[in-house]
């Protein structure tokens, strides 16, 4: 019965009008929610259109160098890019060859390349550059390869903190330049020099963005780097993360993209930062090559989080000054404040790593060692006892005053983190502690006509290989002589390890120190001796002078040249 009034009432006319009528209204509202959102909206970032405009106008003519090549220079240029090295650390005089917009291999490997990401659900991000004084052409062409590689959709603002350069060029022509940016690229002045951390925590502050993400002011964004950073702090919040920093030559500005890129960061205890192979344990977790990856710690430039959470766990800590230790510092805290530090390897930004700096290091008060006030302050604060080990090798900076760390240890208290030794356990279990769980540990000391000599690596460079040495014992415990026996028989230090090396048909050799990563050689301690299994030969000093090398040789159980002991050192 309703139907068939229903079928009398719709005659075919009446049913198209109001398809018509319908379709109208639709329509109507389409076009206003676009006019709303483009043009009238509060605070509306610039449309997708409006980016693309500013995106063609910021590219410069060609100039030949493509793909990322390294400029070739002669004669007087040359002079000038060598002089260069010496204040810049970079080839300013390449820099100022290639263009702005030059183009880069894409870094990604293929996986990467084939993802697609819906851009309508991602968080949007502010970049923000730190800088102080840079030279004008690494700078801008940080700022070009942004806009030219982000999606406009995802990318808020780009913030340029200037830390109270002090050039011209750098201020009033600044502002001209990024007028054709149309309020895309904001700059901010500090004109008290705020050093790199404190300038990272003033850019967050003027940021708006969901996402901050953090670069230093000699970068190239490279394709797609910004989606897969922003998607996975969508996914994972609490998730700090840093692309795949890709070399950028200083001397002649030659871009080199891995794809296959698997570190991790790493750390020493005398808080410097290292590149290490990713760990068993990540190869095993992660299902496709295109996953995040953990990373106990990062390099410290480049990283992007979201900005909540960033503020949430403690920004940086305002107190460091200039350069250095921030990197570890947050790495630690994320871990043990409940997020994580991951790489993401299907994002790459180039890096111009340079051998100094262009800038006064000096920090307030004249401090002409702010790596190393920055790094007690974090040791102090997050690394409980474990800090003796950072001690071990800055021993003049037990009694120094850092400043007040109350905050900073009352930041701890209210985010409940966890202990320093859940980090060691959970985040960097490959990360070698010298005093726990070893067989032994402390100075290796054999006694002649009354006096000590202990093993030393006789200040030799520690990253390659060297030949162990003996010296006059230390008291104190010089870090120098410190030695573990390990518990899977290896004799080492943080990070190399003793390897016996006798030539044929020789009853003798010498210890070579070599990275722990190659296996190690294993050694036994029996009766006092030290027997290199391999060859079955004994430590020893026989016809040893301290400050040179030490041998093994065959063992003679009666032979005082072949009796070690552990001396325990004082540590903390
Ligand atoms: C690395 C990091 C850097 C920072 C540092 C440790 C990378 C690629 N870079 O050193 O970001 O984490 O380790 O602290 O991982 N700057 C200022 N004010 C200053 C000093 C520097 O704004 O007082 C700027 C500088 O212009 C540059 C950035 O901070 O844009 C980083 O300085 P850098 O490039 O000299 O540091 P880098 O790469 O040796
Ligand atoms: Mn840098």
């Amino acid at each position: 019965m309703i139907i068939s009034l229903l079928c009398r009432y719709l005659s075919p006319r009446r049913f198209s009008s109001l398809v018509q009528t319908v379709a109208f209204f639709a329509g109507l509202m389409m076009v206003s929610y676009l006019v709303y959102t483009t043009f009238l909206a509060p605070g509306a970032p610039p449309t997708a259109t409006v980016l693309k405009r500013i995106q063609r106008a910021g590219r410069n003519p060609g100039d030949g160098y493509v793909r990322g090549e390294g400029v070739r220079l002669s004669g007087e240029e040359k002079t000038k890019g060598e002089d260069d090295m010496k204040t810049w650390f970079m080839n300013v005089v390449a820099s100022d060859k290639i263009s702005l917009d030059r183009s880069i291999r894409d870094a990604r490997r293929g996986e990467c390349k084939a993802i697609s990401y819906d851009l309508s659900k991602l968080p949007r991000a502010s970049v923000i550059i730190i800088f102080t004084d840079e030279a004008w052409t690494p700078l801008m062409r940080t700022v070009h390869s942004v806009i030219n590689r982000s999606p406009p959709e995802l990318l808020e603002e780009v913030i340029l903190l200037d830390d109270n350069s002090q050039r011209d060029e750098l201020k009033g022509k600044l502002d001209e330049y990024v007028k054709r940016f149309d309020g895309l690229v904001k700059v901010v002045r500090k004109n008290v020099r705020h050093g790199l951390i404190r300038a990272k925590l003033a850019g967050a502050r003027e940021a708006t963005g969901e996402v901050i993400v953090f670069l230093d002011s000699h970068c190239e964004a490279n394709h797609g780097w910004l989606e897969p950073l922003v998607a996975r702090i969508g996914e994972s919040p609490s998730a700090v993360v840093c692309p795949v920093i890709d070399y950028i030559n200083a001397h002649d500005m030659q871009y080199s993209g891995d794809p296959y890129a698997q570190s991790v960061g790493g750390f020493t205890w005398s808080l410097h930062f290292t590149w290490e192979p990713l760990p068993e344990s990540e190869k095993q977790r992660r299902k496709t090559p295109t996953e995040y990856i953990r990373s106990p710690t990062m390099a410290g430039g480049l990283l992007a989080a979201n900005r909540e959470y960033f503020f949430h766990v403690g920004g940086y800590d305002e107190e460091m000054d200039i350069w250095g230790g921030e990197n570890l510092e947050i790495a630690f805290r994320v871990w043990t404040c409940g997020g994580s530090i991951e790489f993401i390897p299907c994002s790459h930004v180039g890096h111009i790593f340079r051998d100094g700096h262009p800038y006064n290091m000096t920090g307030r008060g004249g401090n002409k060692d702010v790596h190393g006030t920055n790094s007690k302050r974090l040791a102090e604060v997050w690394m409980d006892d474990y800090k003796r080990l950072y001690y071990l090798h800055r021993s003049d900076l037990k009694t120094k005053d850092v400043g007040d760390l109350s905050e900073r240890h009352k930041l701890r208290e209210k985010l409940q983190c966890k202990p320093f030794k859940w980090f060691l356990d959970n985040v960097a279990p490959d990360k070698f502690v010298p005093d726990e769980n070893v067989q032994a540990y402390g100075m290796l000391q054999a006694v002649i006509d009354g006096t000590k000599i202990c093993l030393d690596t006789l200040q030799q460079d520690e990253k390659g290989s060297y030949g162990m040495g003996v010296y006059y014992c230390q008291g104190g415990g010089s870090s120098a002589q410190l030695m573990s026996l390990a518990h899977d028989g290896r004799l080492r230090r943080e990070t190399s390890c003793a390897h016996g090396v006798v030539r044929e048909r020789e009853t003798s050799g010498t210890v070579v120190m070599r990275s722990c990563r190659e296996k190690g050689d294993e050694w036994k301690r029996q009766d006092g001796q030290l027997r290199h299994v391999n060859s079955g030969l004994c430590l020893s000093i026989r016809g040893v002078k301290s400050g040179e090398k030490i041998i093994i040789e065959v063992c003679d159980s009666s032979a005082p040249e072949q009796r070690w002991d552990y001396s325990n050192p004082t540590v903390m």
